[in-house]
C-alpha cells in the first residue's frame, strides 16, 4: 500500500517536474518564428523621458541623478509632433516589417498606460496619451508587427532594490515577490491590450543573474495569454527553456566582437542581431557617428547570411520626431530593399558558411551569393554546394555569369563582371 503511494508520489511528481522544464511551442508559435524569420529587418526604437536629457538611455545612471530628480523629467515629455503614422511610415520605407520599441526601460518608466504604476505617459506626463497604443493601432492597420522591448531590471522602484545583496535569490531589502508579480501584471496589459503585438524583448536580466526571475512564470504567463508570442532575452547567455528566438546584441552570431556573447552560444532557435543606427540606443544629441547606409545595407547582408533577423535601432527625440540624418540614410536603405529585397526577404542563411568575399542567402531552389568585397583573384569560390547548378546570372540586369561546378564546390568567373560598390549580388539557380 505503502509502496504504490509512494510510486504514485514519484509519477505525479515526476509528470510535473516535466511538464514544467519542457516548453513545447503550438503550431501557431512555430509559424509565427517562421514568419519572424521572413521578415528579417526591423527597427528598434529607444524612446522615453530620457530622450529628454538627449543623453542616451542610461543617463540617470551614468550621471547619478538621484531617482526623485530623475522623475522630474516626466512633467516635461510632452512629445506633441510624435505621430504613430509618421514611425509606421518610416519603418515601411525602409524596407522594415517589424518594431520593437521599448515599453519599459532600465529608468523604470512605462511609456505605455497601466493600471500597475502610476509612473506611465499617461498619468504621469502632460501628454496623457498612450502612444504604444497609438503605435499598436497603427501597426495593426499597415501590417507591420510589433515587438515590446521590457527591462527587468528597474533603477528606482523599491521593491526591486536595486543595489541590494541577493540571498537565496531574492534581494535582501525590497520586496522581490511584489516585483515580479508587477511585472506580471504589466505584461498581462501588453499583451491582452495591444493589437499587433507578436513578441517581447526583455533585457536586463545580467544585472542580476544570482537572483531567481522566475522565468518559467513568466514566460509561461505570456504563452498562456497568447502561444505565439515570441520572447526572446537579451540575457546574453545560452537560450533558455520557454523562449523562442534568440538574439545577439551589437553582434552577428558567431562572432563575438563586443565581448557580450561569450556565453551566447548559437541555439536552434531564430536569431536576430541588434544595432545602434550611431553609437546610442536612445537619443543623442552629441552622436554624430552615424553609419553610412553601406554599413547598414553589409550588416544586414551578413545577418541574413548568417540565418539572423537584423533590428536597426534608432533613438527618436523628445519631441516625437526621428532626426532627419536617420530618415535620410533609411531611406537610401528602403530602396535598395526595393530593388534587392528579393535576396534578403524570406530567405534563409547558413546553407554555406560566411566566405572572406560575403554571404550566401537561399530561397526556393536558388542562392544568392552577396559579395561584399570583391576578391582580388578573378574568381569566387562556393564550397560544398549540394545540387547541380543551372544557371548562374547577375541579379542587377540577369546577365548570365560563367561559372564550373566542381565536386568540392562552384567556381564563378568574376573578371566581366561589373562589381556593385555595396554588394554584387550573383544568382545561381539549384535544380
Ligand atoms: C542593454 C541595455 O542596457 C541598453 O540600454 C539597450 O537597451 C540595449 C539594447 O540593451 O545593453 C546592454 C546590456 C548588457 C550589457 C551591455 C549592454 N552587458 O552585459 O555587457
Amino acid at each position: 500500500m505503502i509502496k504504490k503511494f509512494t510510486l504514485i508520489v514519484l509519477l505525479l511528481y515526476g509528470f510535473s517536474a516535466n511538464a514544467q522544464s519542457a516548453y513545447t511551442p503550438t503550431a501557431d508559435n512555430l509559424a509565427a518564428r517562421e514568419n519572424f524569420q521572413d521578415m528579417k529587418f526591423g527597427l528598434f526604437i529607444h524612446w522615453g523621458i530620457y530622450s529628454i536629457l538627449g543623453d542616451g538611455e542610461w543617463v540617470m545612471h551614468n550621471e547619478k541623478i538621484p531617482y526623485d530628480s530623475y522623475k522630474r523629467l516626466a512633467d516635461f515629455f510632452n512629445p506633441q509632433a510624435f505621430d504613430a503614422k509618421e514611425w509606421v511610415a518610416f519603418a515601411k520605407r525602409a524596407g522594415m516589417k517589424y518594431i520593437t520599441i521599448t515599453a519599459r526601460h532600465h529608468d523604470g518608466f512605462s511609456m505605455f498606460g497601466t493600471k500597475f504604476s502610476s509612473y506611465n505617459i499617461v498619468d504621469a506626463t502632460p501628454y496623457h496619451r498612450d502612444p504604444l497604443m497609438e503605435l499598436a493601432q497603427e501597426c495593426q492597420k499597415q501590417g507591420i508587427e510589433l515587438h515590446f522591448y521590457y527591462s527587468l531590471l528597474d533603477w528606482g522602484r523599491p521593491d526591486y532594490a536595486f543595489g541590494s545583496p541577493i540571498v537565496n535569490g531574492k534581494p535582501t531589502q525590497g520586496d522581490w515577490d511584489n516585483y515580479i508579480k508587477f511585472m506580471k501584471d504589466q505584461l498581462t496589459e501588453l499583451i491582452t491590450k495591444y493589437p499587433a503585438v507578436k513578441g517581447i524583448w526583455f533585457d536586463g536580466y545580467w544585472e542580476r543573474t544570482d537572483v531567481n526571475w522566475h522565468l518559467d512564470e513568466i514566460y509561461g504567463l505570456i504563452h498562456k495569454l497568447n502561444p505565439s508570442i515570441l520572447i526572446g532575452n537579451n540575457h546574453h547567455e545560452a537560450v533558455k527553456d520557454g523562449e523562442d528566438f534568440q538574439m545577439f546584441e551589437k553582434d552577428l552570431p558567431g562572432n563575438n566582437s563586443t565581448g557580450f556573447s561569450a556565453k551566447s552560444k548559437i541555439g536552434a532557435l531564430p536569431l536576430e542581431t541588434c544595432e545602434t543606427i550611431n553609437y546610442s540606443w536612445g537619443f543623442n544629441i552629441n552622436d554624430r557617428n552615424y553609419k553610412s547606409t553601406k554599413q547598414i545595407i553589409n550588416y544586414l547582408v551578413n545577418a541574413a547570411g548568417r540565418n539572423a533577423n537584423f533590428l536597426l535601432n534608432i533613438g527618436p527625440m523628445p519631441n516625437g520626431k526621428i532626426q532627419p540624418e536617420f530618415a535620410d540614410t533609411l531611406a537610401i536603405v528602403g530602396n535598395w530593399m526595393q530593388k534587392n529585397g528579393e535576396t534578403i526577404y524570406g530567405t534563409r542563411g547558413n546553407f554555406i558558411a560566411a566566405q572572406p568575399w560575403g554571404v550566401v542567402t537561399y530561397k526556393n531552389k536558388t542562392l544568392y551569393a552577396h559579395v561584399l568585397n570583391m576578391p582580388k583573384q578573378p574568381y569566387l569560390f562556393l564550397p560544398e554546394v549540394k545540387g547541380k547548378i543551372t544557371k548562374v546570372t547577375l541579379f542587377a540586369d540577369g546577365s548570365n555569369v560563367k561559372f564550373k561546378q566542381q565536386p568540392e564546390g562552384v567556381f564563378i568567373y568574376t573578371d566581366s563582371l561589373k562589381p556593385d560598390a555595396v554588394d554584387t549580388i550573383i544568382q545561381l539557380t539549384i535544380n
